[in-house]
């Protein structure tokens, strides 16, 4: 499949070098590398820069509310396991309002990718402190600088029984799209948390650029649960790559289709309801 096949007639409108550029790329590159045709692609975001995501690529797509685009998720997948399922949106929606749907999404092994473009910032509301913005960081709503330690996104996932766990950044594209491959082709539930800059309102590319290295290029085992979790603690370095992978589990979507046969719902005829059932339905639900 060629890039080409995703390429949206609405141009992105997000600030020149804004990082969410590399992860729009990574993603087209990751869907043409796999071979997925654009009809078998639904992509569901919240509200943010990042989650404008949806509009800027030739798949299905769905903008929501903030914070909610993995319940949402979780409903098309059921629907019809047989569609590639992402979720992007960023650090605000994803770790903040949403993160509870994230735990629990994680710990029902749904077959959902979500990929978040942390910035560490609010990004469209122009500048405030989100979950994973730093002890000590100026922002709008934090003048003097942060007295709240951030959320760790990945040792939090990866104690909560995720079964893949990897971190990427914007400007590494290819190993980026790399790691969105892996998450697309895992049995279940993938975090891909993408540090991806906001040139305007927290730039932190010089410093992700010092900083990172790759866990692969360390002979980082990700099916070792402890491993993982050191690497998602370290402070000093940013290790990038697969931190957890365990492909043991079966998703929800695997064991419901055991329970009750071919979930494909979506496919299965309705029986219209009848306005007796419906005034019957509304007298016991009112
Ligand atoms: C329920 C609700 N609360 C708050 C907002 C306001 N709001 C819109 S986007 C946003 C945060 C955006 O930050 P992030 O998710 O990190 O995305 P970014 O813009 O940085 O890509 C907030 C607080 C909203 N739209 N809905
Ligand atoms: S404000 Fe920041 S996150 Fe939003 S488009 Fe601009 S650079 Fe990107
Ligand atoms: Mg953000």
């Amino acid at each position: 499949m060629s890039i080409k096949a995703y390429e949206s007639d609405t141009r992105p409108d997000w600030c020149p070098g804004c990082g969410d550029f590399g992860v729009l790329a990574a993603v087209k590159d990751a869907l043409a590398a796999l071979n997925i045709p654009p009809h078998n692609v639904v992509i569901s975001s919240g509200i943010g820069c990042s989650s404008n995501f949806p509009g800027f690529i030739k798949t299905y797509g769905f903008h929501g509310l903030h914070g909610r685009p993995i319940p949402v998720a979780i409903g098309i997948k059921d629907a019809n396991p047989n569609l590639t399922v992402l979720v992007t949106a960023g650090d605000g929606d994803e770790y903040g309002i949403g993160f509870n749907h994230m735990i629990h999404a994680a710990r029902r092994n749904d077959d959902i990718k979500v990929i978040v473009m942390n910035n560490e910032i609010y990004g469209l509301t122009t500048g405030q402190l989100s979950p994973t913005s730093r002890l000590k960081q100026v922002t709008k709503t934090s003048p003097s600088g942060s007295i709240i330690y951030p959320l760790n996104p990945l040792a939090a996932l990866i104690g909560d029984g995720a079964t893949f766990v990897a971190r990427g950044f914007s400007g590494q594209p290819k190993h980026l799209s790399m790691l969105i491959q892996e998450a697309i082709k895992h049995r279940g539930f993938a975090l891909v948390d993408v540090l991806s800059p906001c040139v305007t309102w927290y730039d932190i590319y010089d410093e992700v650029r010092k900083l990172m290295y790759k866990l692969e290029d360390k002979g980082h085992n990700p099916t070792d649960f402890y491993a993982a979790m050191k690497a998602a603690k370290e402070e000093e370095k940013l290790p990038l790559g697969i931190f957890y992978r365990d492909e043991t589990k079966p998703s929800f979507q695997e064991m419901l289709k055991e329970q009750i046969g071919d979930g494909r719902w979506a496919s299965k005829s309705v029986t219209p309801l009848n306005s007796e059932t419906l005034r019957e339905l509304e007298y016991e639900f009112s």
